[in-house]
């Protein structure tokens, strides 16, 4: 099936065939990026969980490797399930990772590298000690997972990593443990954080981020604190499926870490991405100084869909995380620079005028693997009153009509524009007779089939004063992953068009607001070569 098959991406990572989720334990060793990663070896749907793994020298091509994990003990038998890794100073890889049990009760445990020498860590040793982590008294039996990467107090030197779980308010948290040697742990009595109402916290991440790098740069995990050091906490909500972060201080005296803003707390405030993105990690990149953020991209078809296929799901392209210094209040995610080593023909197109209720087809042939990035200025009628406020998820999308949006890009569209997915600002005047910006993406008419959750996402964006608009999208087959501002606010969302495939792709701009006229400034778009993907060789 031609329709189905053009739906695998070229450049996202994805195993060969069955179903994926969760990022694992991704780590730099010897010269190789290592990315691990929850794969059912027997279907495309979730379940029978294993470590799949892949290695790559620059986060853009990847060689398959043999399986790093499989249920194969009590205490893993129900699944080998998220975990994360720490290098020690002595070089020394610590995996630690959740295990269901023979009994589904939710354990941690320790895989070191069998063969430390073997820059591509094929084979897994699980400790002798397993497992070195049971839920704590007061703690669910199935709501204690996901452990972090390990940090060093400055204080005592010791190691500490926390845990997700929820209390019985419902309330999501993260346990914090300390420990020496990776085997034995203490539990500290006091918790890394906790939010009413957030519920159960899965994939928790917890790492330093700092205003006052050099551009660009990351901190390690165990960064000590420092001049404008913050840490982000990140907590995947099980009950939203989504990935939610806040900036905060974290005191090694307490191990309690708090949010600058407790109204945009984790899991009331930022998400990482606004469209569909989850059970994320992130990992500091000791070459390229900087902390890399992977995140798992489910489908939103149907499972019967994802049968015929024979596989589900995705990963992001890996993110650069940054602290905002502009803004000083969120992060700024962007596609690792190895992803330019991709681009292939590129066409600019410089100050396009876009009338209110004007579509304008941008002549780059076929658009199914790209990157397009685009500044624009909008000018018009800002004279226009107060309006309500604006909501992506709650709107009609790029087809409603407002005064000042919605304006943007139409992408994965066929010429009659049947199908299209819609990248798209819209600007409101408030109450107090400011102007708020909101970025969406409108998957309502991303396809004709009907078999598939369809919605607009997205959310406000920091425009800050003198800032043009902008926005960078790259899409690959079946997938829209689009940064707004720099990466200030991110939005991702899965397509399966029917007519909008292979040569019959296109690529517009649209601008539906009544009253604004759009100068597309400038309009980048590159061609994006494939990543080679390769199965590792079969010995037999
Ligand atoms: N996926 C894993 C769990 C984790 C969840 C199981 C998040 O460890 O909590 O596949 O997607």
């Amino acid at each position: 099936n031609a329709m189905l098959a053009w739906q695998r991406t070229a450049f996202h990572f994805q195993p060969q065939k069955n179903w994926m989720n969760d990022p694992n334990g991704p780590l730099y060793y010897k010269g190789w990026y290592h990315l691990f990663y929850q794969w059912n070896p027997d279907g495309a749907v979730w379940g029978n969980i294993t470590w799949g793994h892949a290695v790559s020298r620059d986060l853009v091509h990847w060689l398959h490797l043999p399986l790093a994990m499989v249920p194969d003990h009590w205490y893993d038998i129900n699944g080998v399930w998220t975990g994360s890794a720490t290098q020690l100073p002595d070089g020394r890889i610590m995996m630690l990772y959740t295990g269901s049990t023979e009994d589904g009760v939710q354990v941690q445990l320790l895989a070191e590298p069998a063969d430390p020498s073997d820059p591509l860590l094929r084979r897994w040793a699980k400790s002798e000690a397993n497992p070195v982590l049971v839920p704590p008294p007061g703690v669910g039996l199935t709501d204690f997972r996901d452990p972090t990467t390990a940090w060093l107090n400055p204080a005592d030197k010791a190691w500490r990593i926390a845990i997700g779980s929820k209390n019985q308010e419902h309330a999501g948290l993260a346990l914090v443990y300390s420990t020496e040697d990776f085997v034995h742990y203490d539990l500290l009595p006091t918790l890394l954080h906790v939010v009413q109402g957030t519920g159960m916290w899965e994939c928790v991440d917890f790492y330093p981020v700092s205003a006052e790098l050099a551009a660009g740069v990351g901190l390690d995990t165990s960064a000590a604190p420092g001049p404008g050091v913050k840490h982000v906490l990140k907590a995947s909500l099980d009950y939203d499926r989504n990935d939610y972060y806040a900036i905060g201080t974290y005191d090694p005296a307490t191990d309690r870490w708090a949010p600058d803003d407790a109204a945009i707390d984790v899991g009331i405030g930022l998400r990482y991405d606004y469209g569909k993105f989850y059970a994320s990690k992130t990992f500091y990149d000791p070459v390229g100084r900087r902390r890399v953020l992977w995140g798992w991209i489910g489908e939103s078809d149907s499972e019967r869909a994802d049968v015929l296929k024979g596989w589900a799901s995705l990963q992001s392209i890996p993110r650069t995380v940054l602290m905002d210094t502009k803004t000083g209040s969120n992060l700024l995610q962007w596609p690792v620079v190895e992803v330019e080593n991709l681009r292939m023909r590129g066409k600019r197109f410089d100050g396009l005028d876009l009338q209110p209720g004007s579509v304008v087809p941008l002549d780059v042939g076929r658009a199914t693997q790209f990157q397009v990035q685009a500044g624009a200025a909008a000018a018009g009628s800002v004279a226009a009153g107060a309006e309500a406020p604006y909501n992506c998820s709650a709107s009609a999308g790029a087809a409603g009509r407002g005064l000042l949006g919605p304006f943007g890009l139409l992408v994965v569209a066929d010429d009659s524009l049947s199908e299209q997915t819609a990248v798209y600002f819209y600007l409101v005047r408030g109450a107090d007779g400011k102007l708020s910006t909101h970025f969406c993406q409108d998957a309502f008419r991303s396809s004709r089939a009907n078999d598939l959750v369809k919605a607009v996402y997205g959310s406000s964006v920091p425009v800050l004063t003198g800032e043009d608009l902008s926005v960078r999208i790259l899409v690959d087959h079946s997938i829209v992953e689009s940064f707004a501002q720099g990466g200030r606010t991110c939005i991702t969302s899965r397509v399966y068009p029917t007519k909008a495939i292979y040569d019959s792709a296109r690529v517009f701009l649209f601008n539906n607001a009544t009253n604004v006229n759009v100068t597309a400034k400038s309009i980048k778009i590159w061609e994006l070569n494939s990543a080679y993907i390769r199965p590792y060789p079969d010995s037999s």
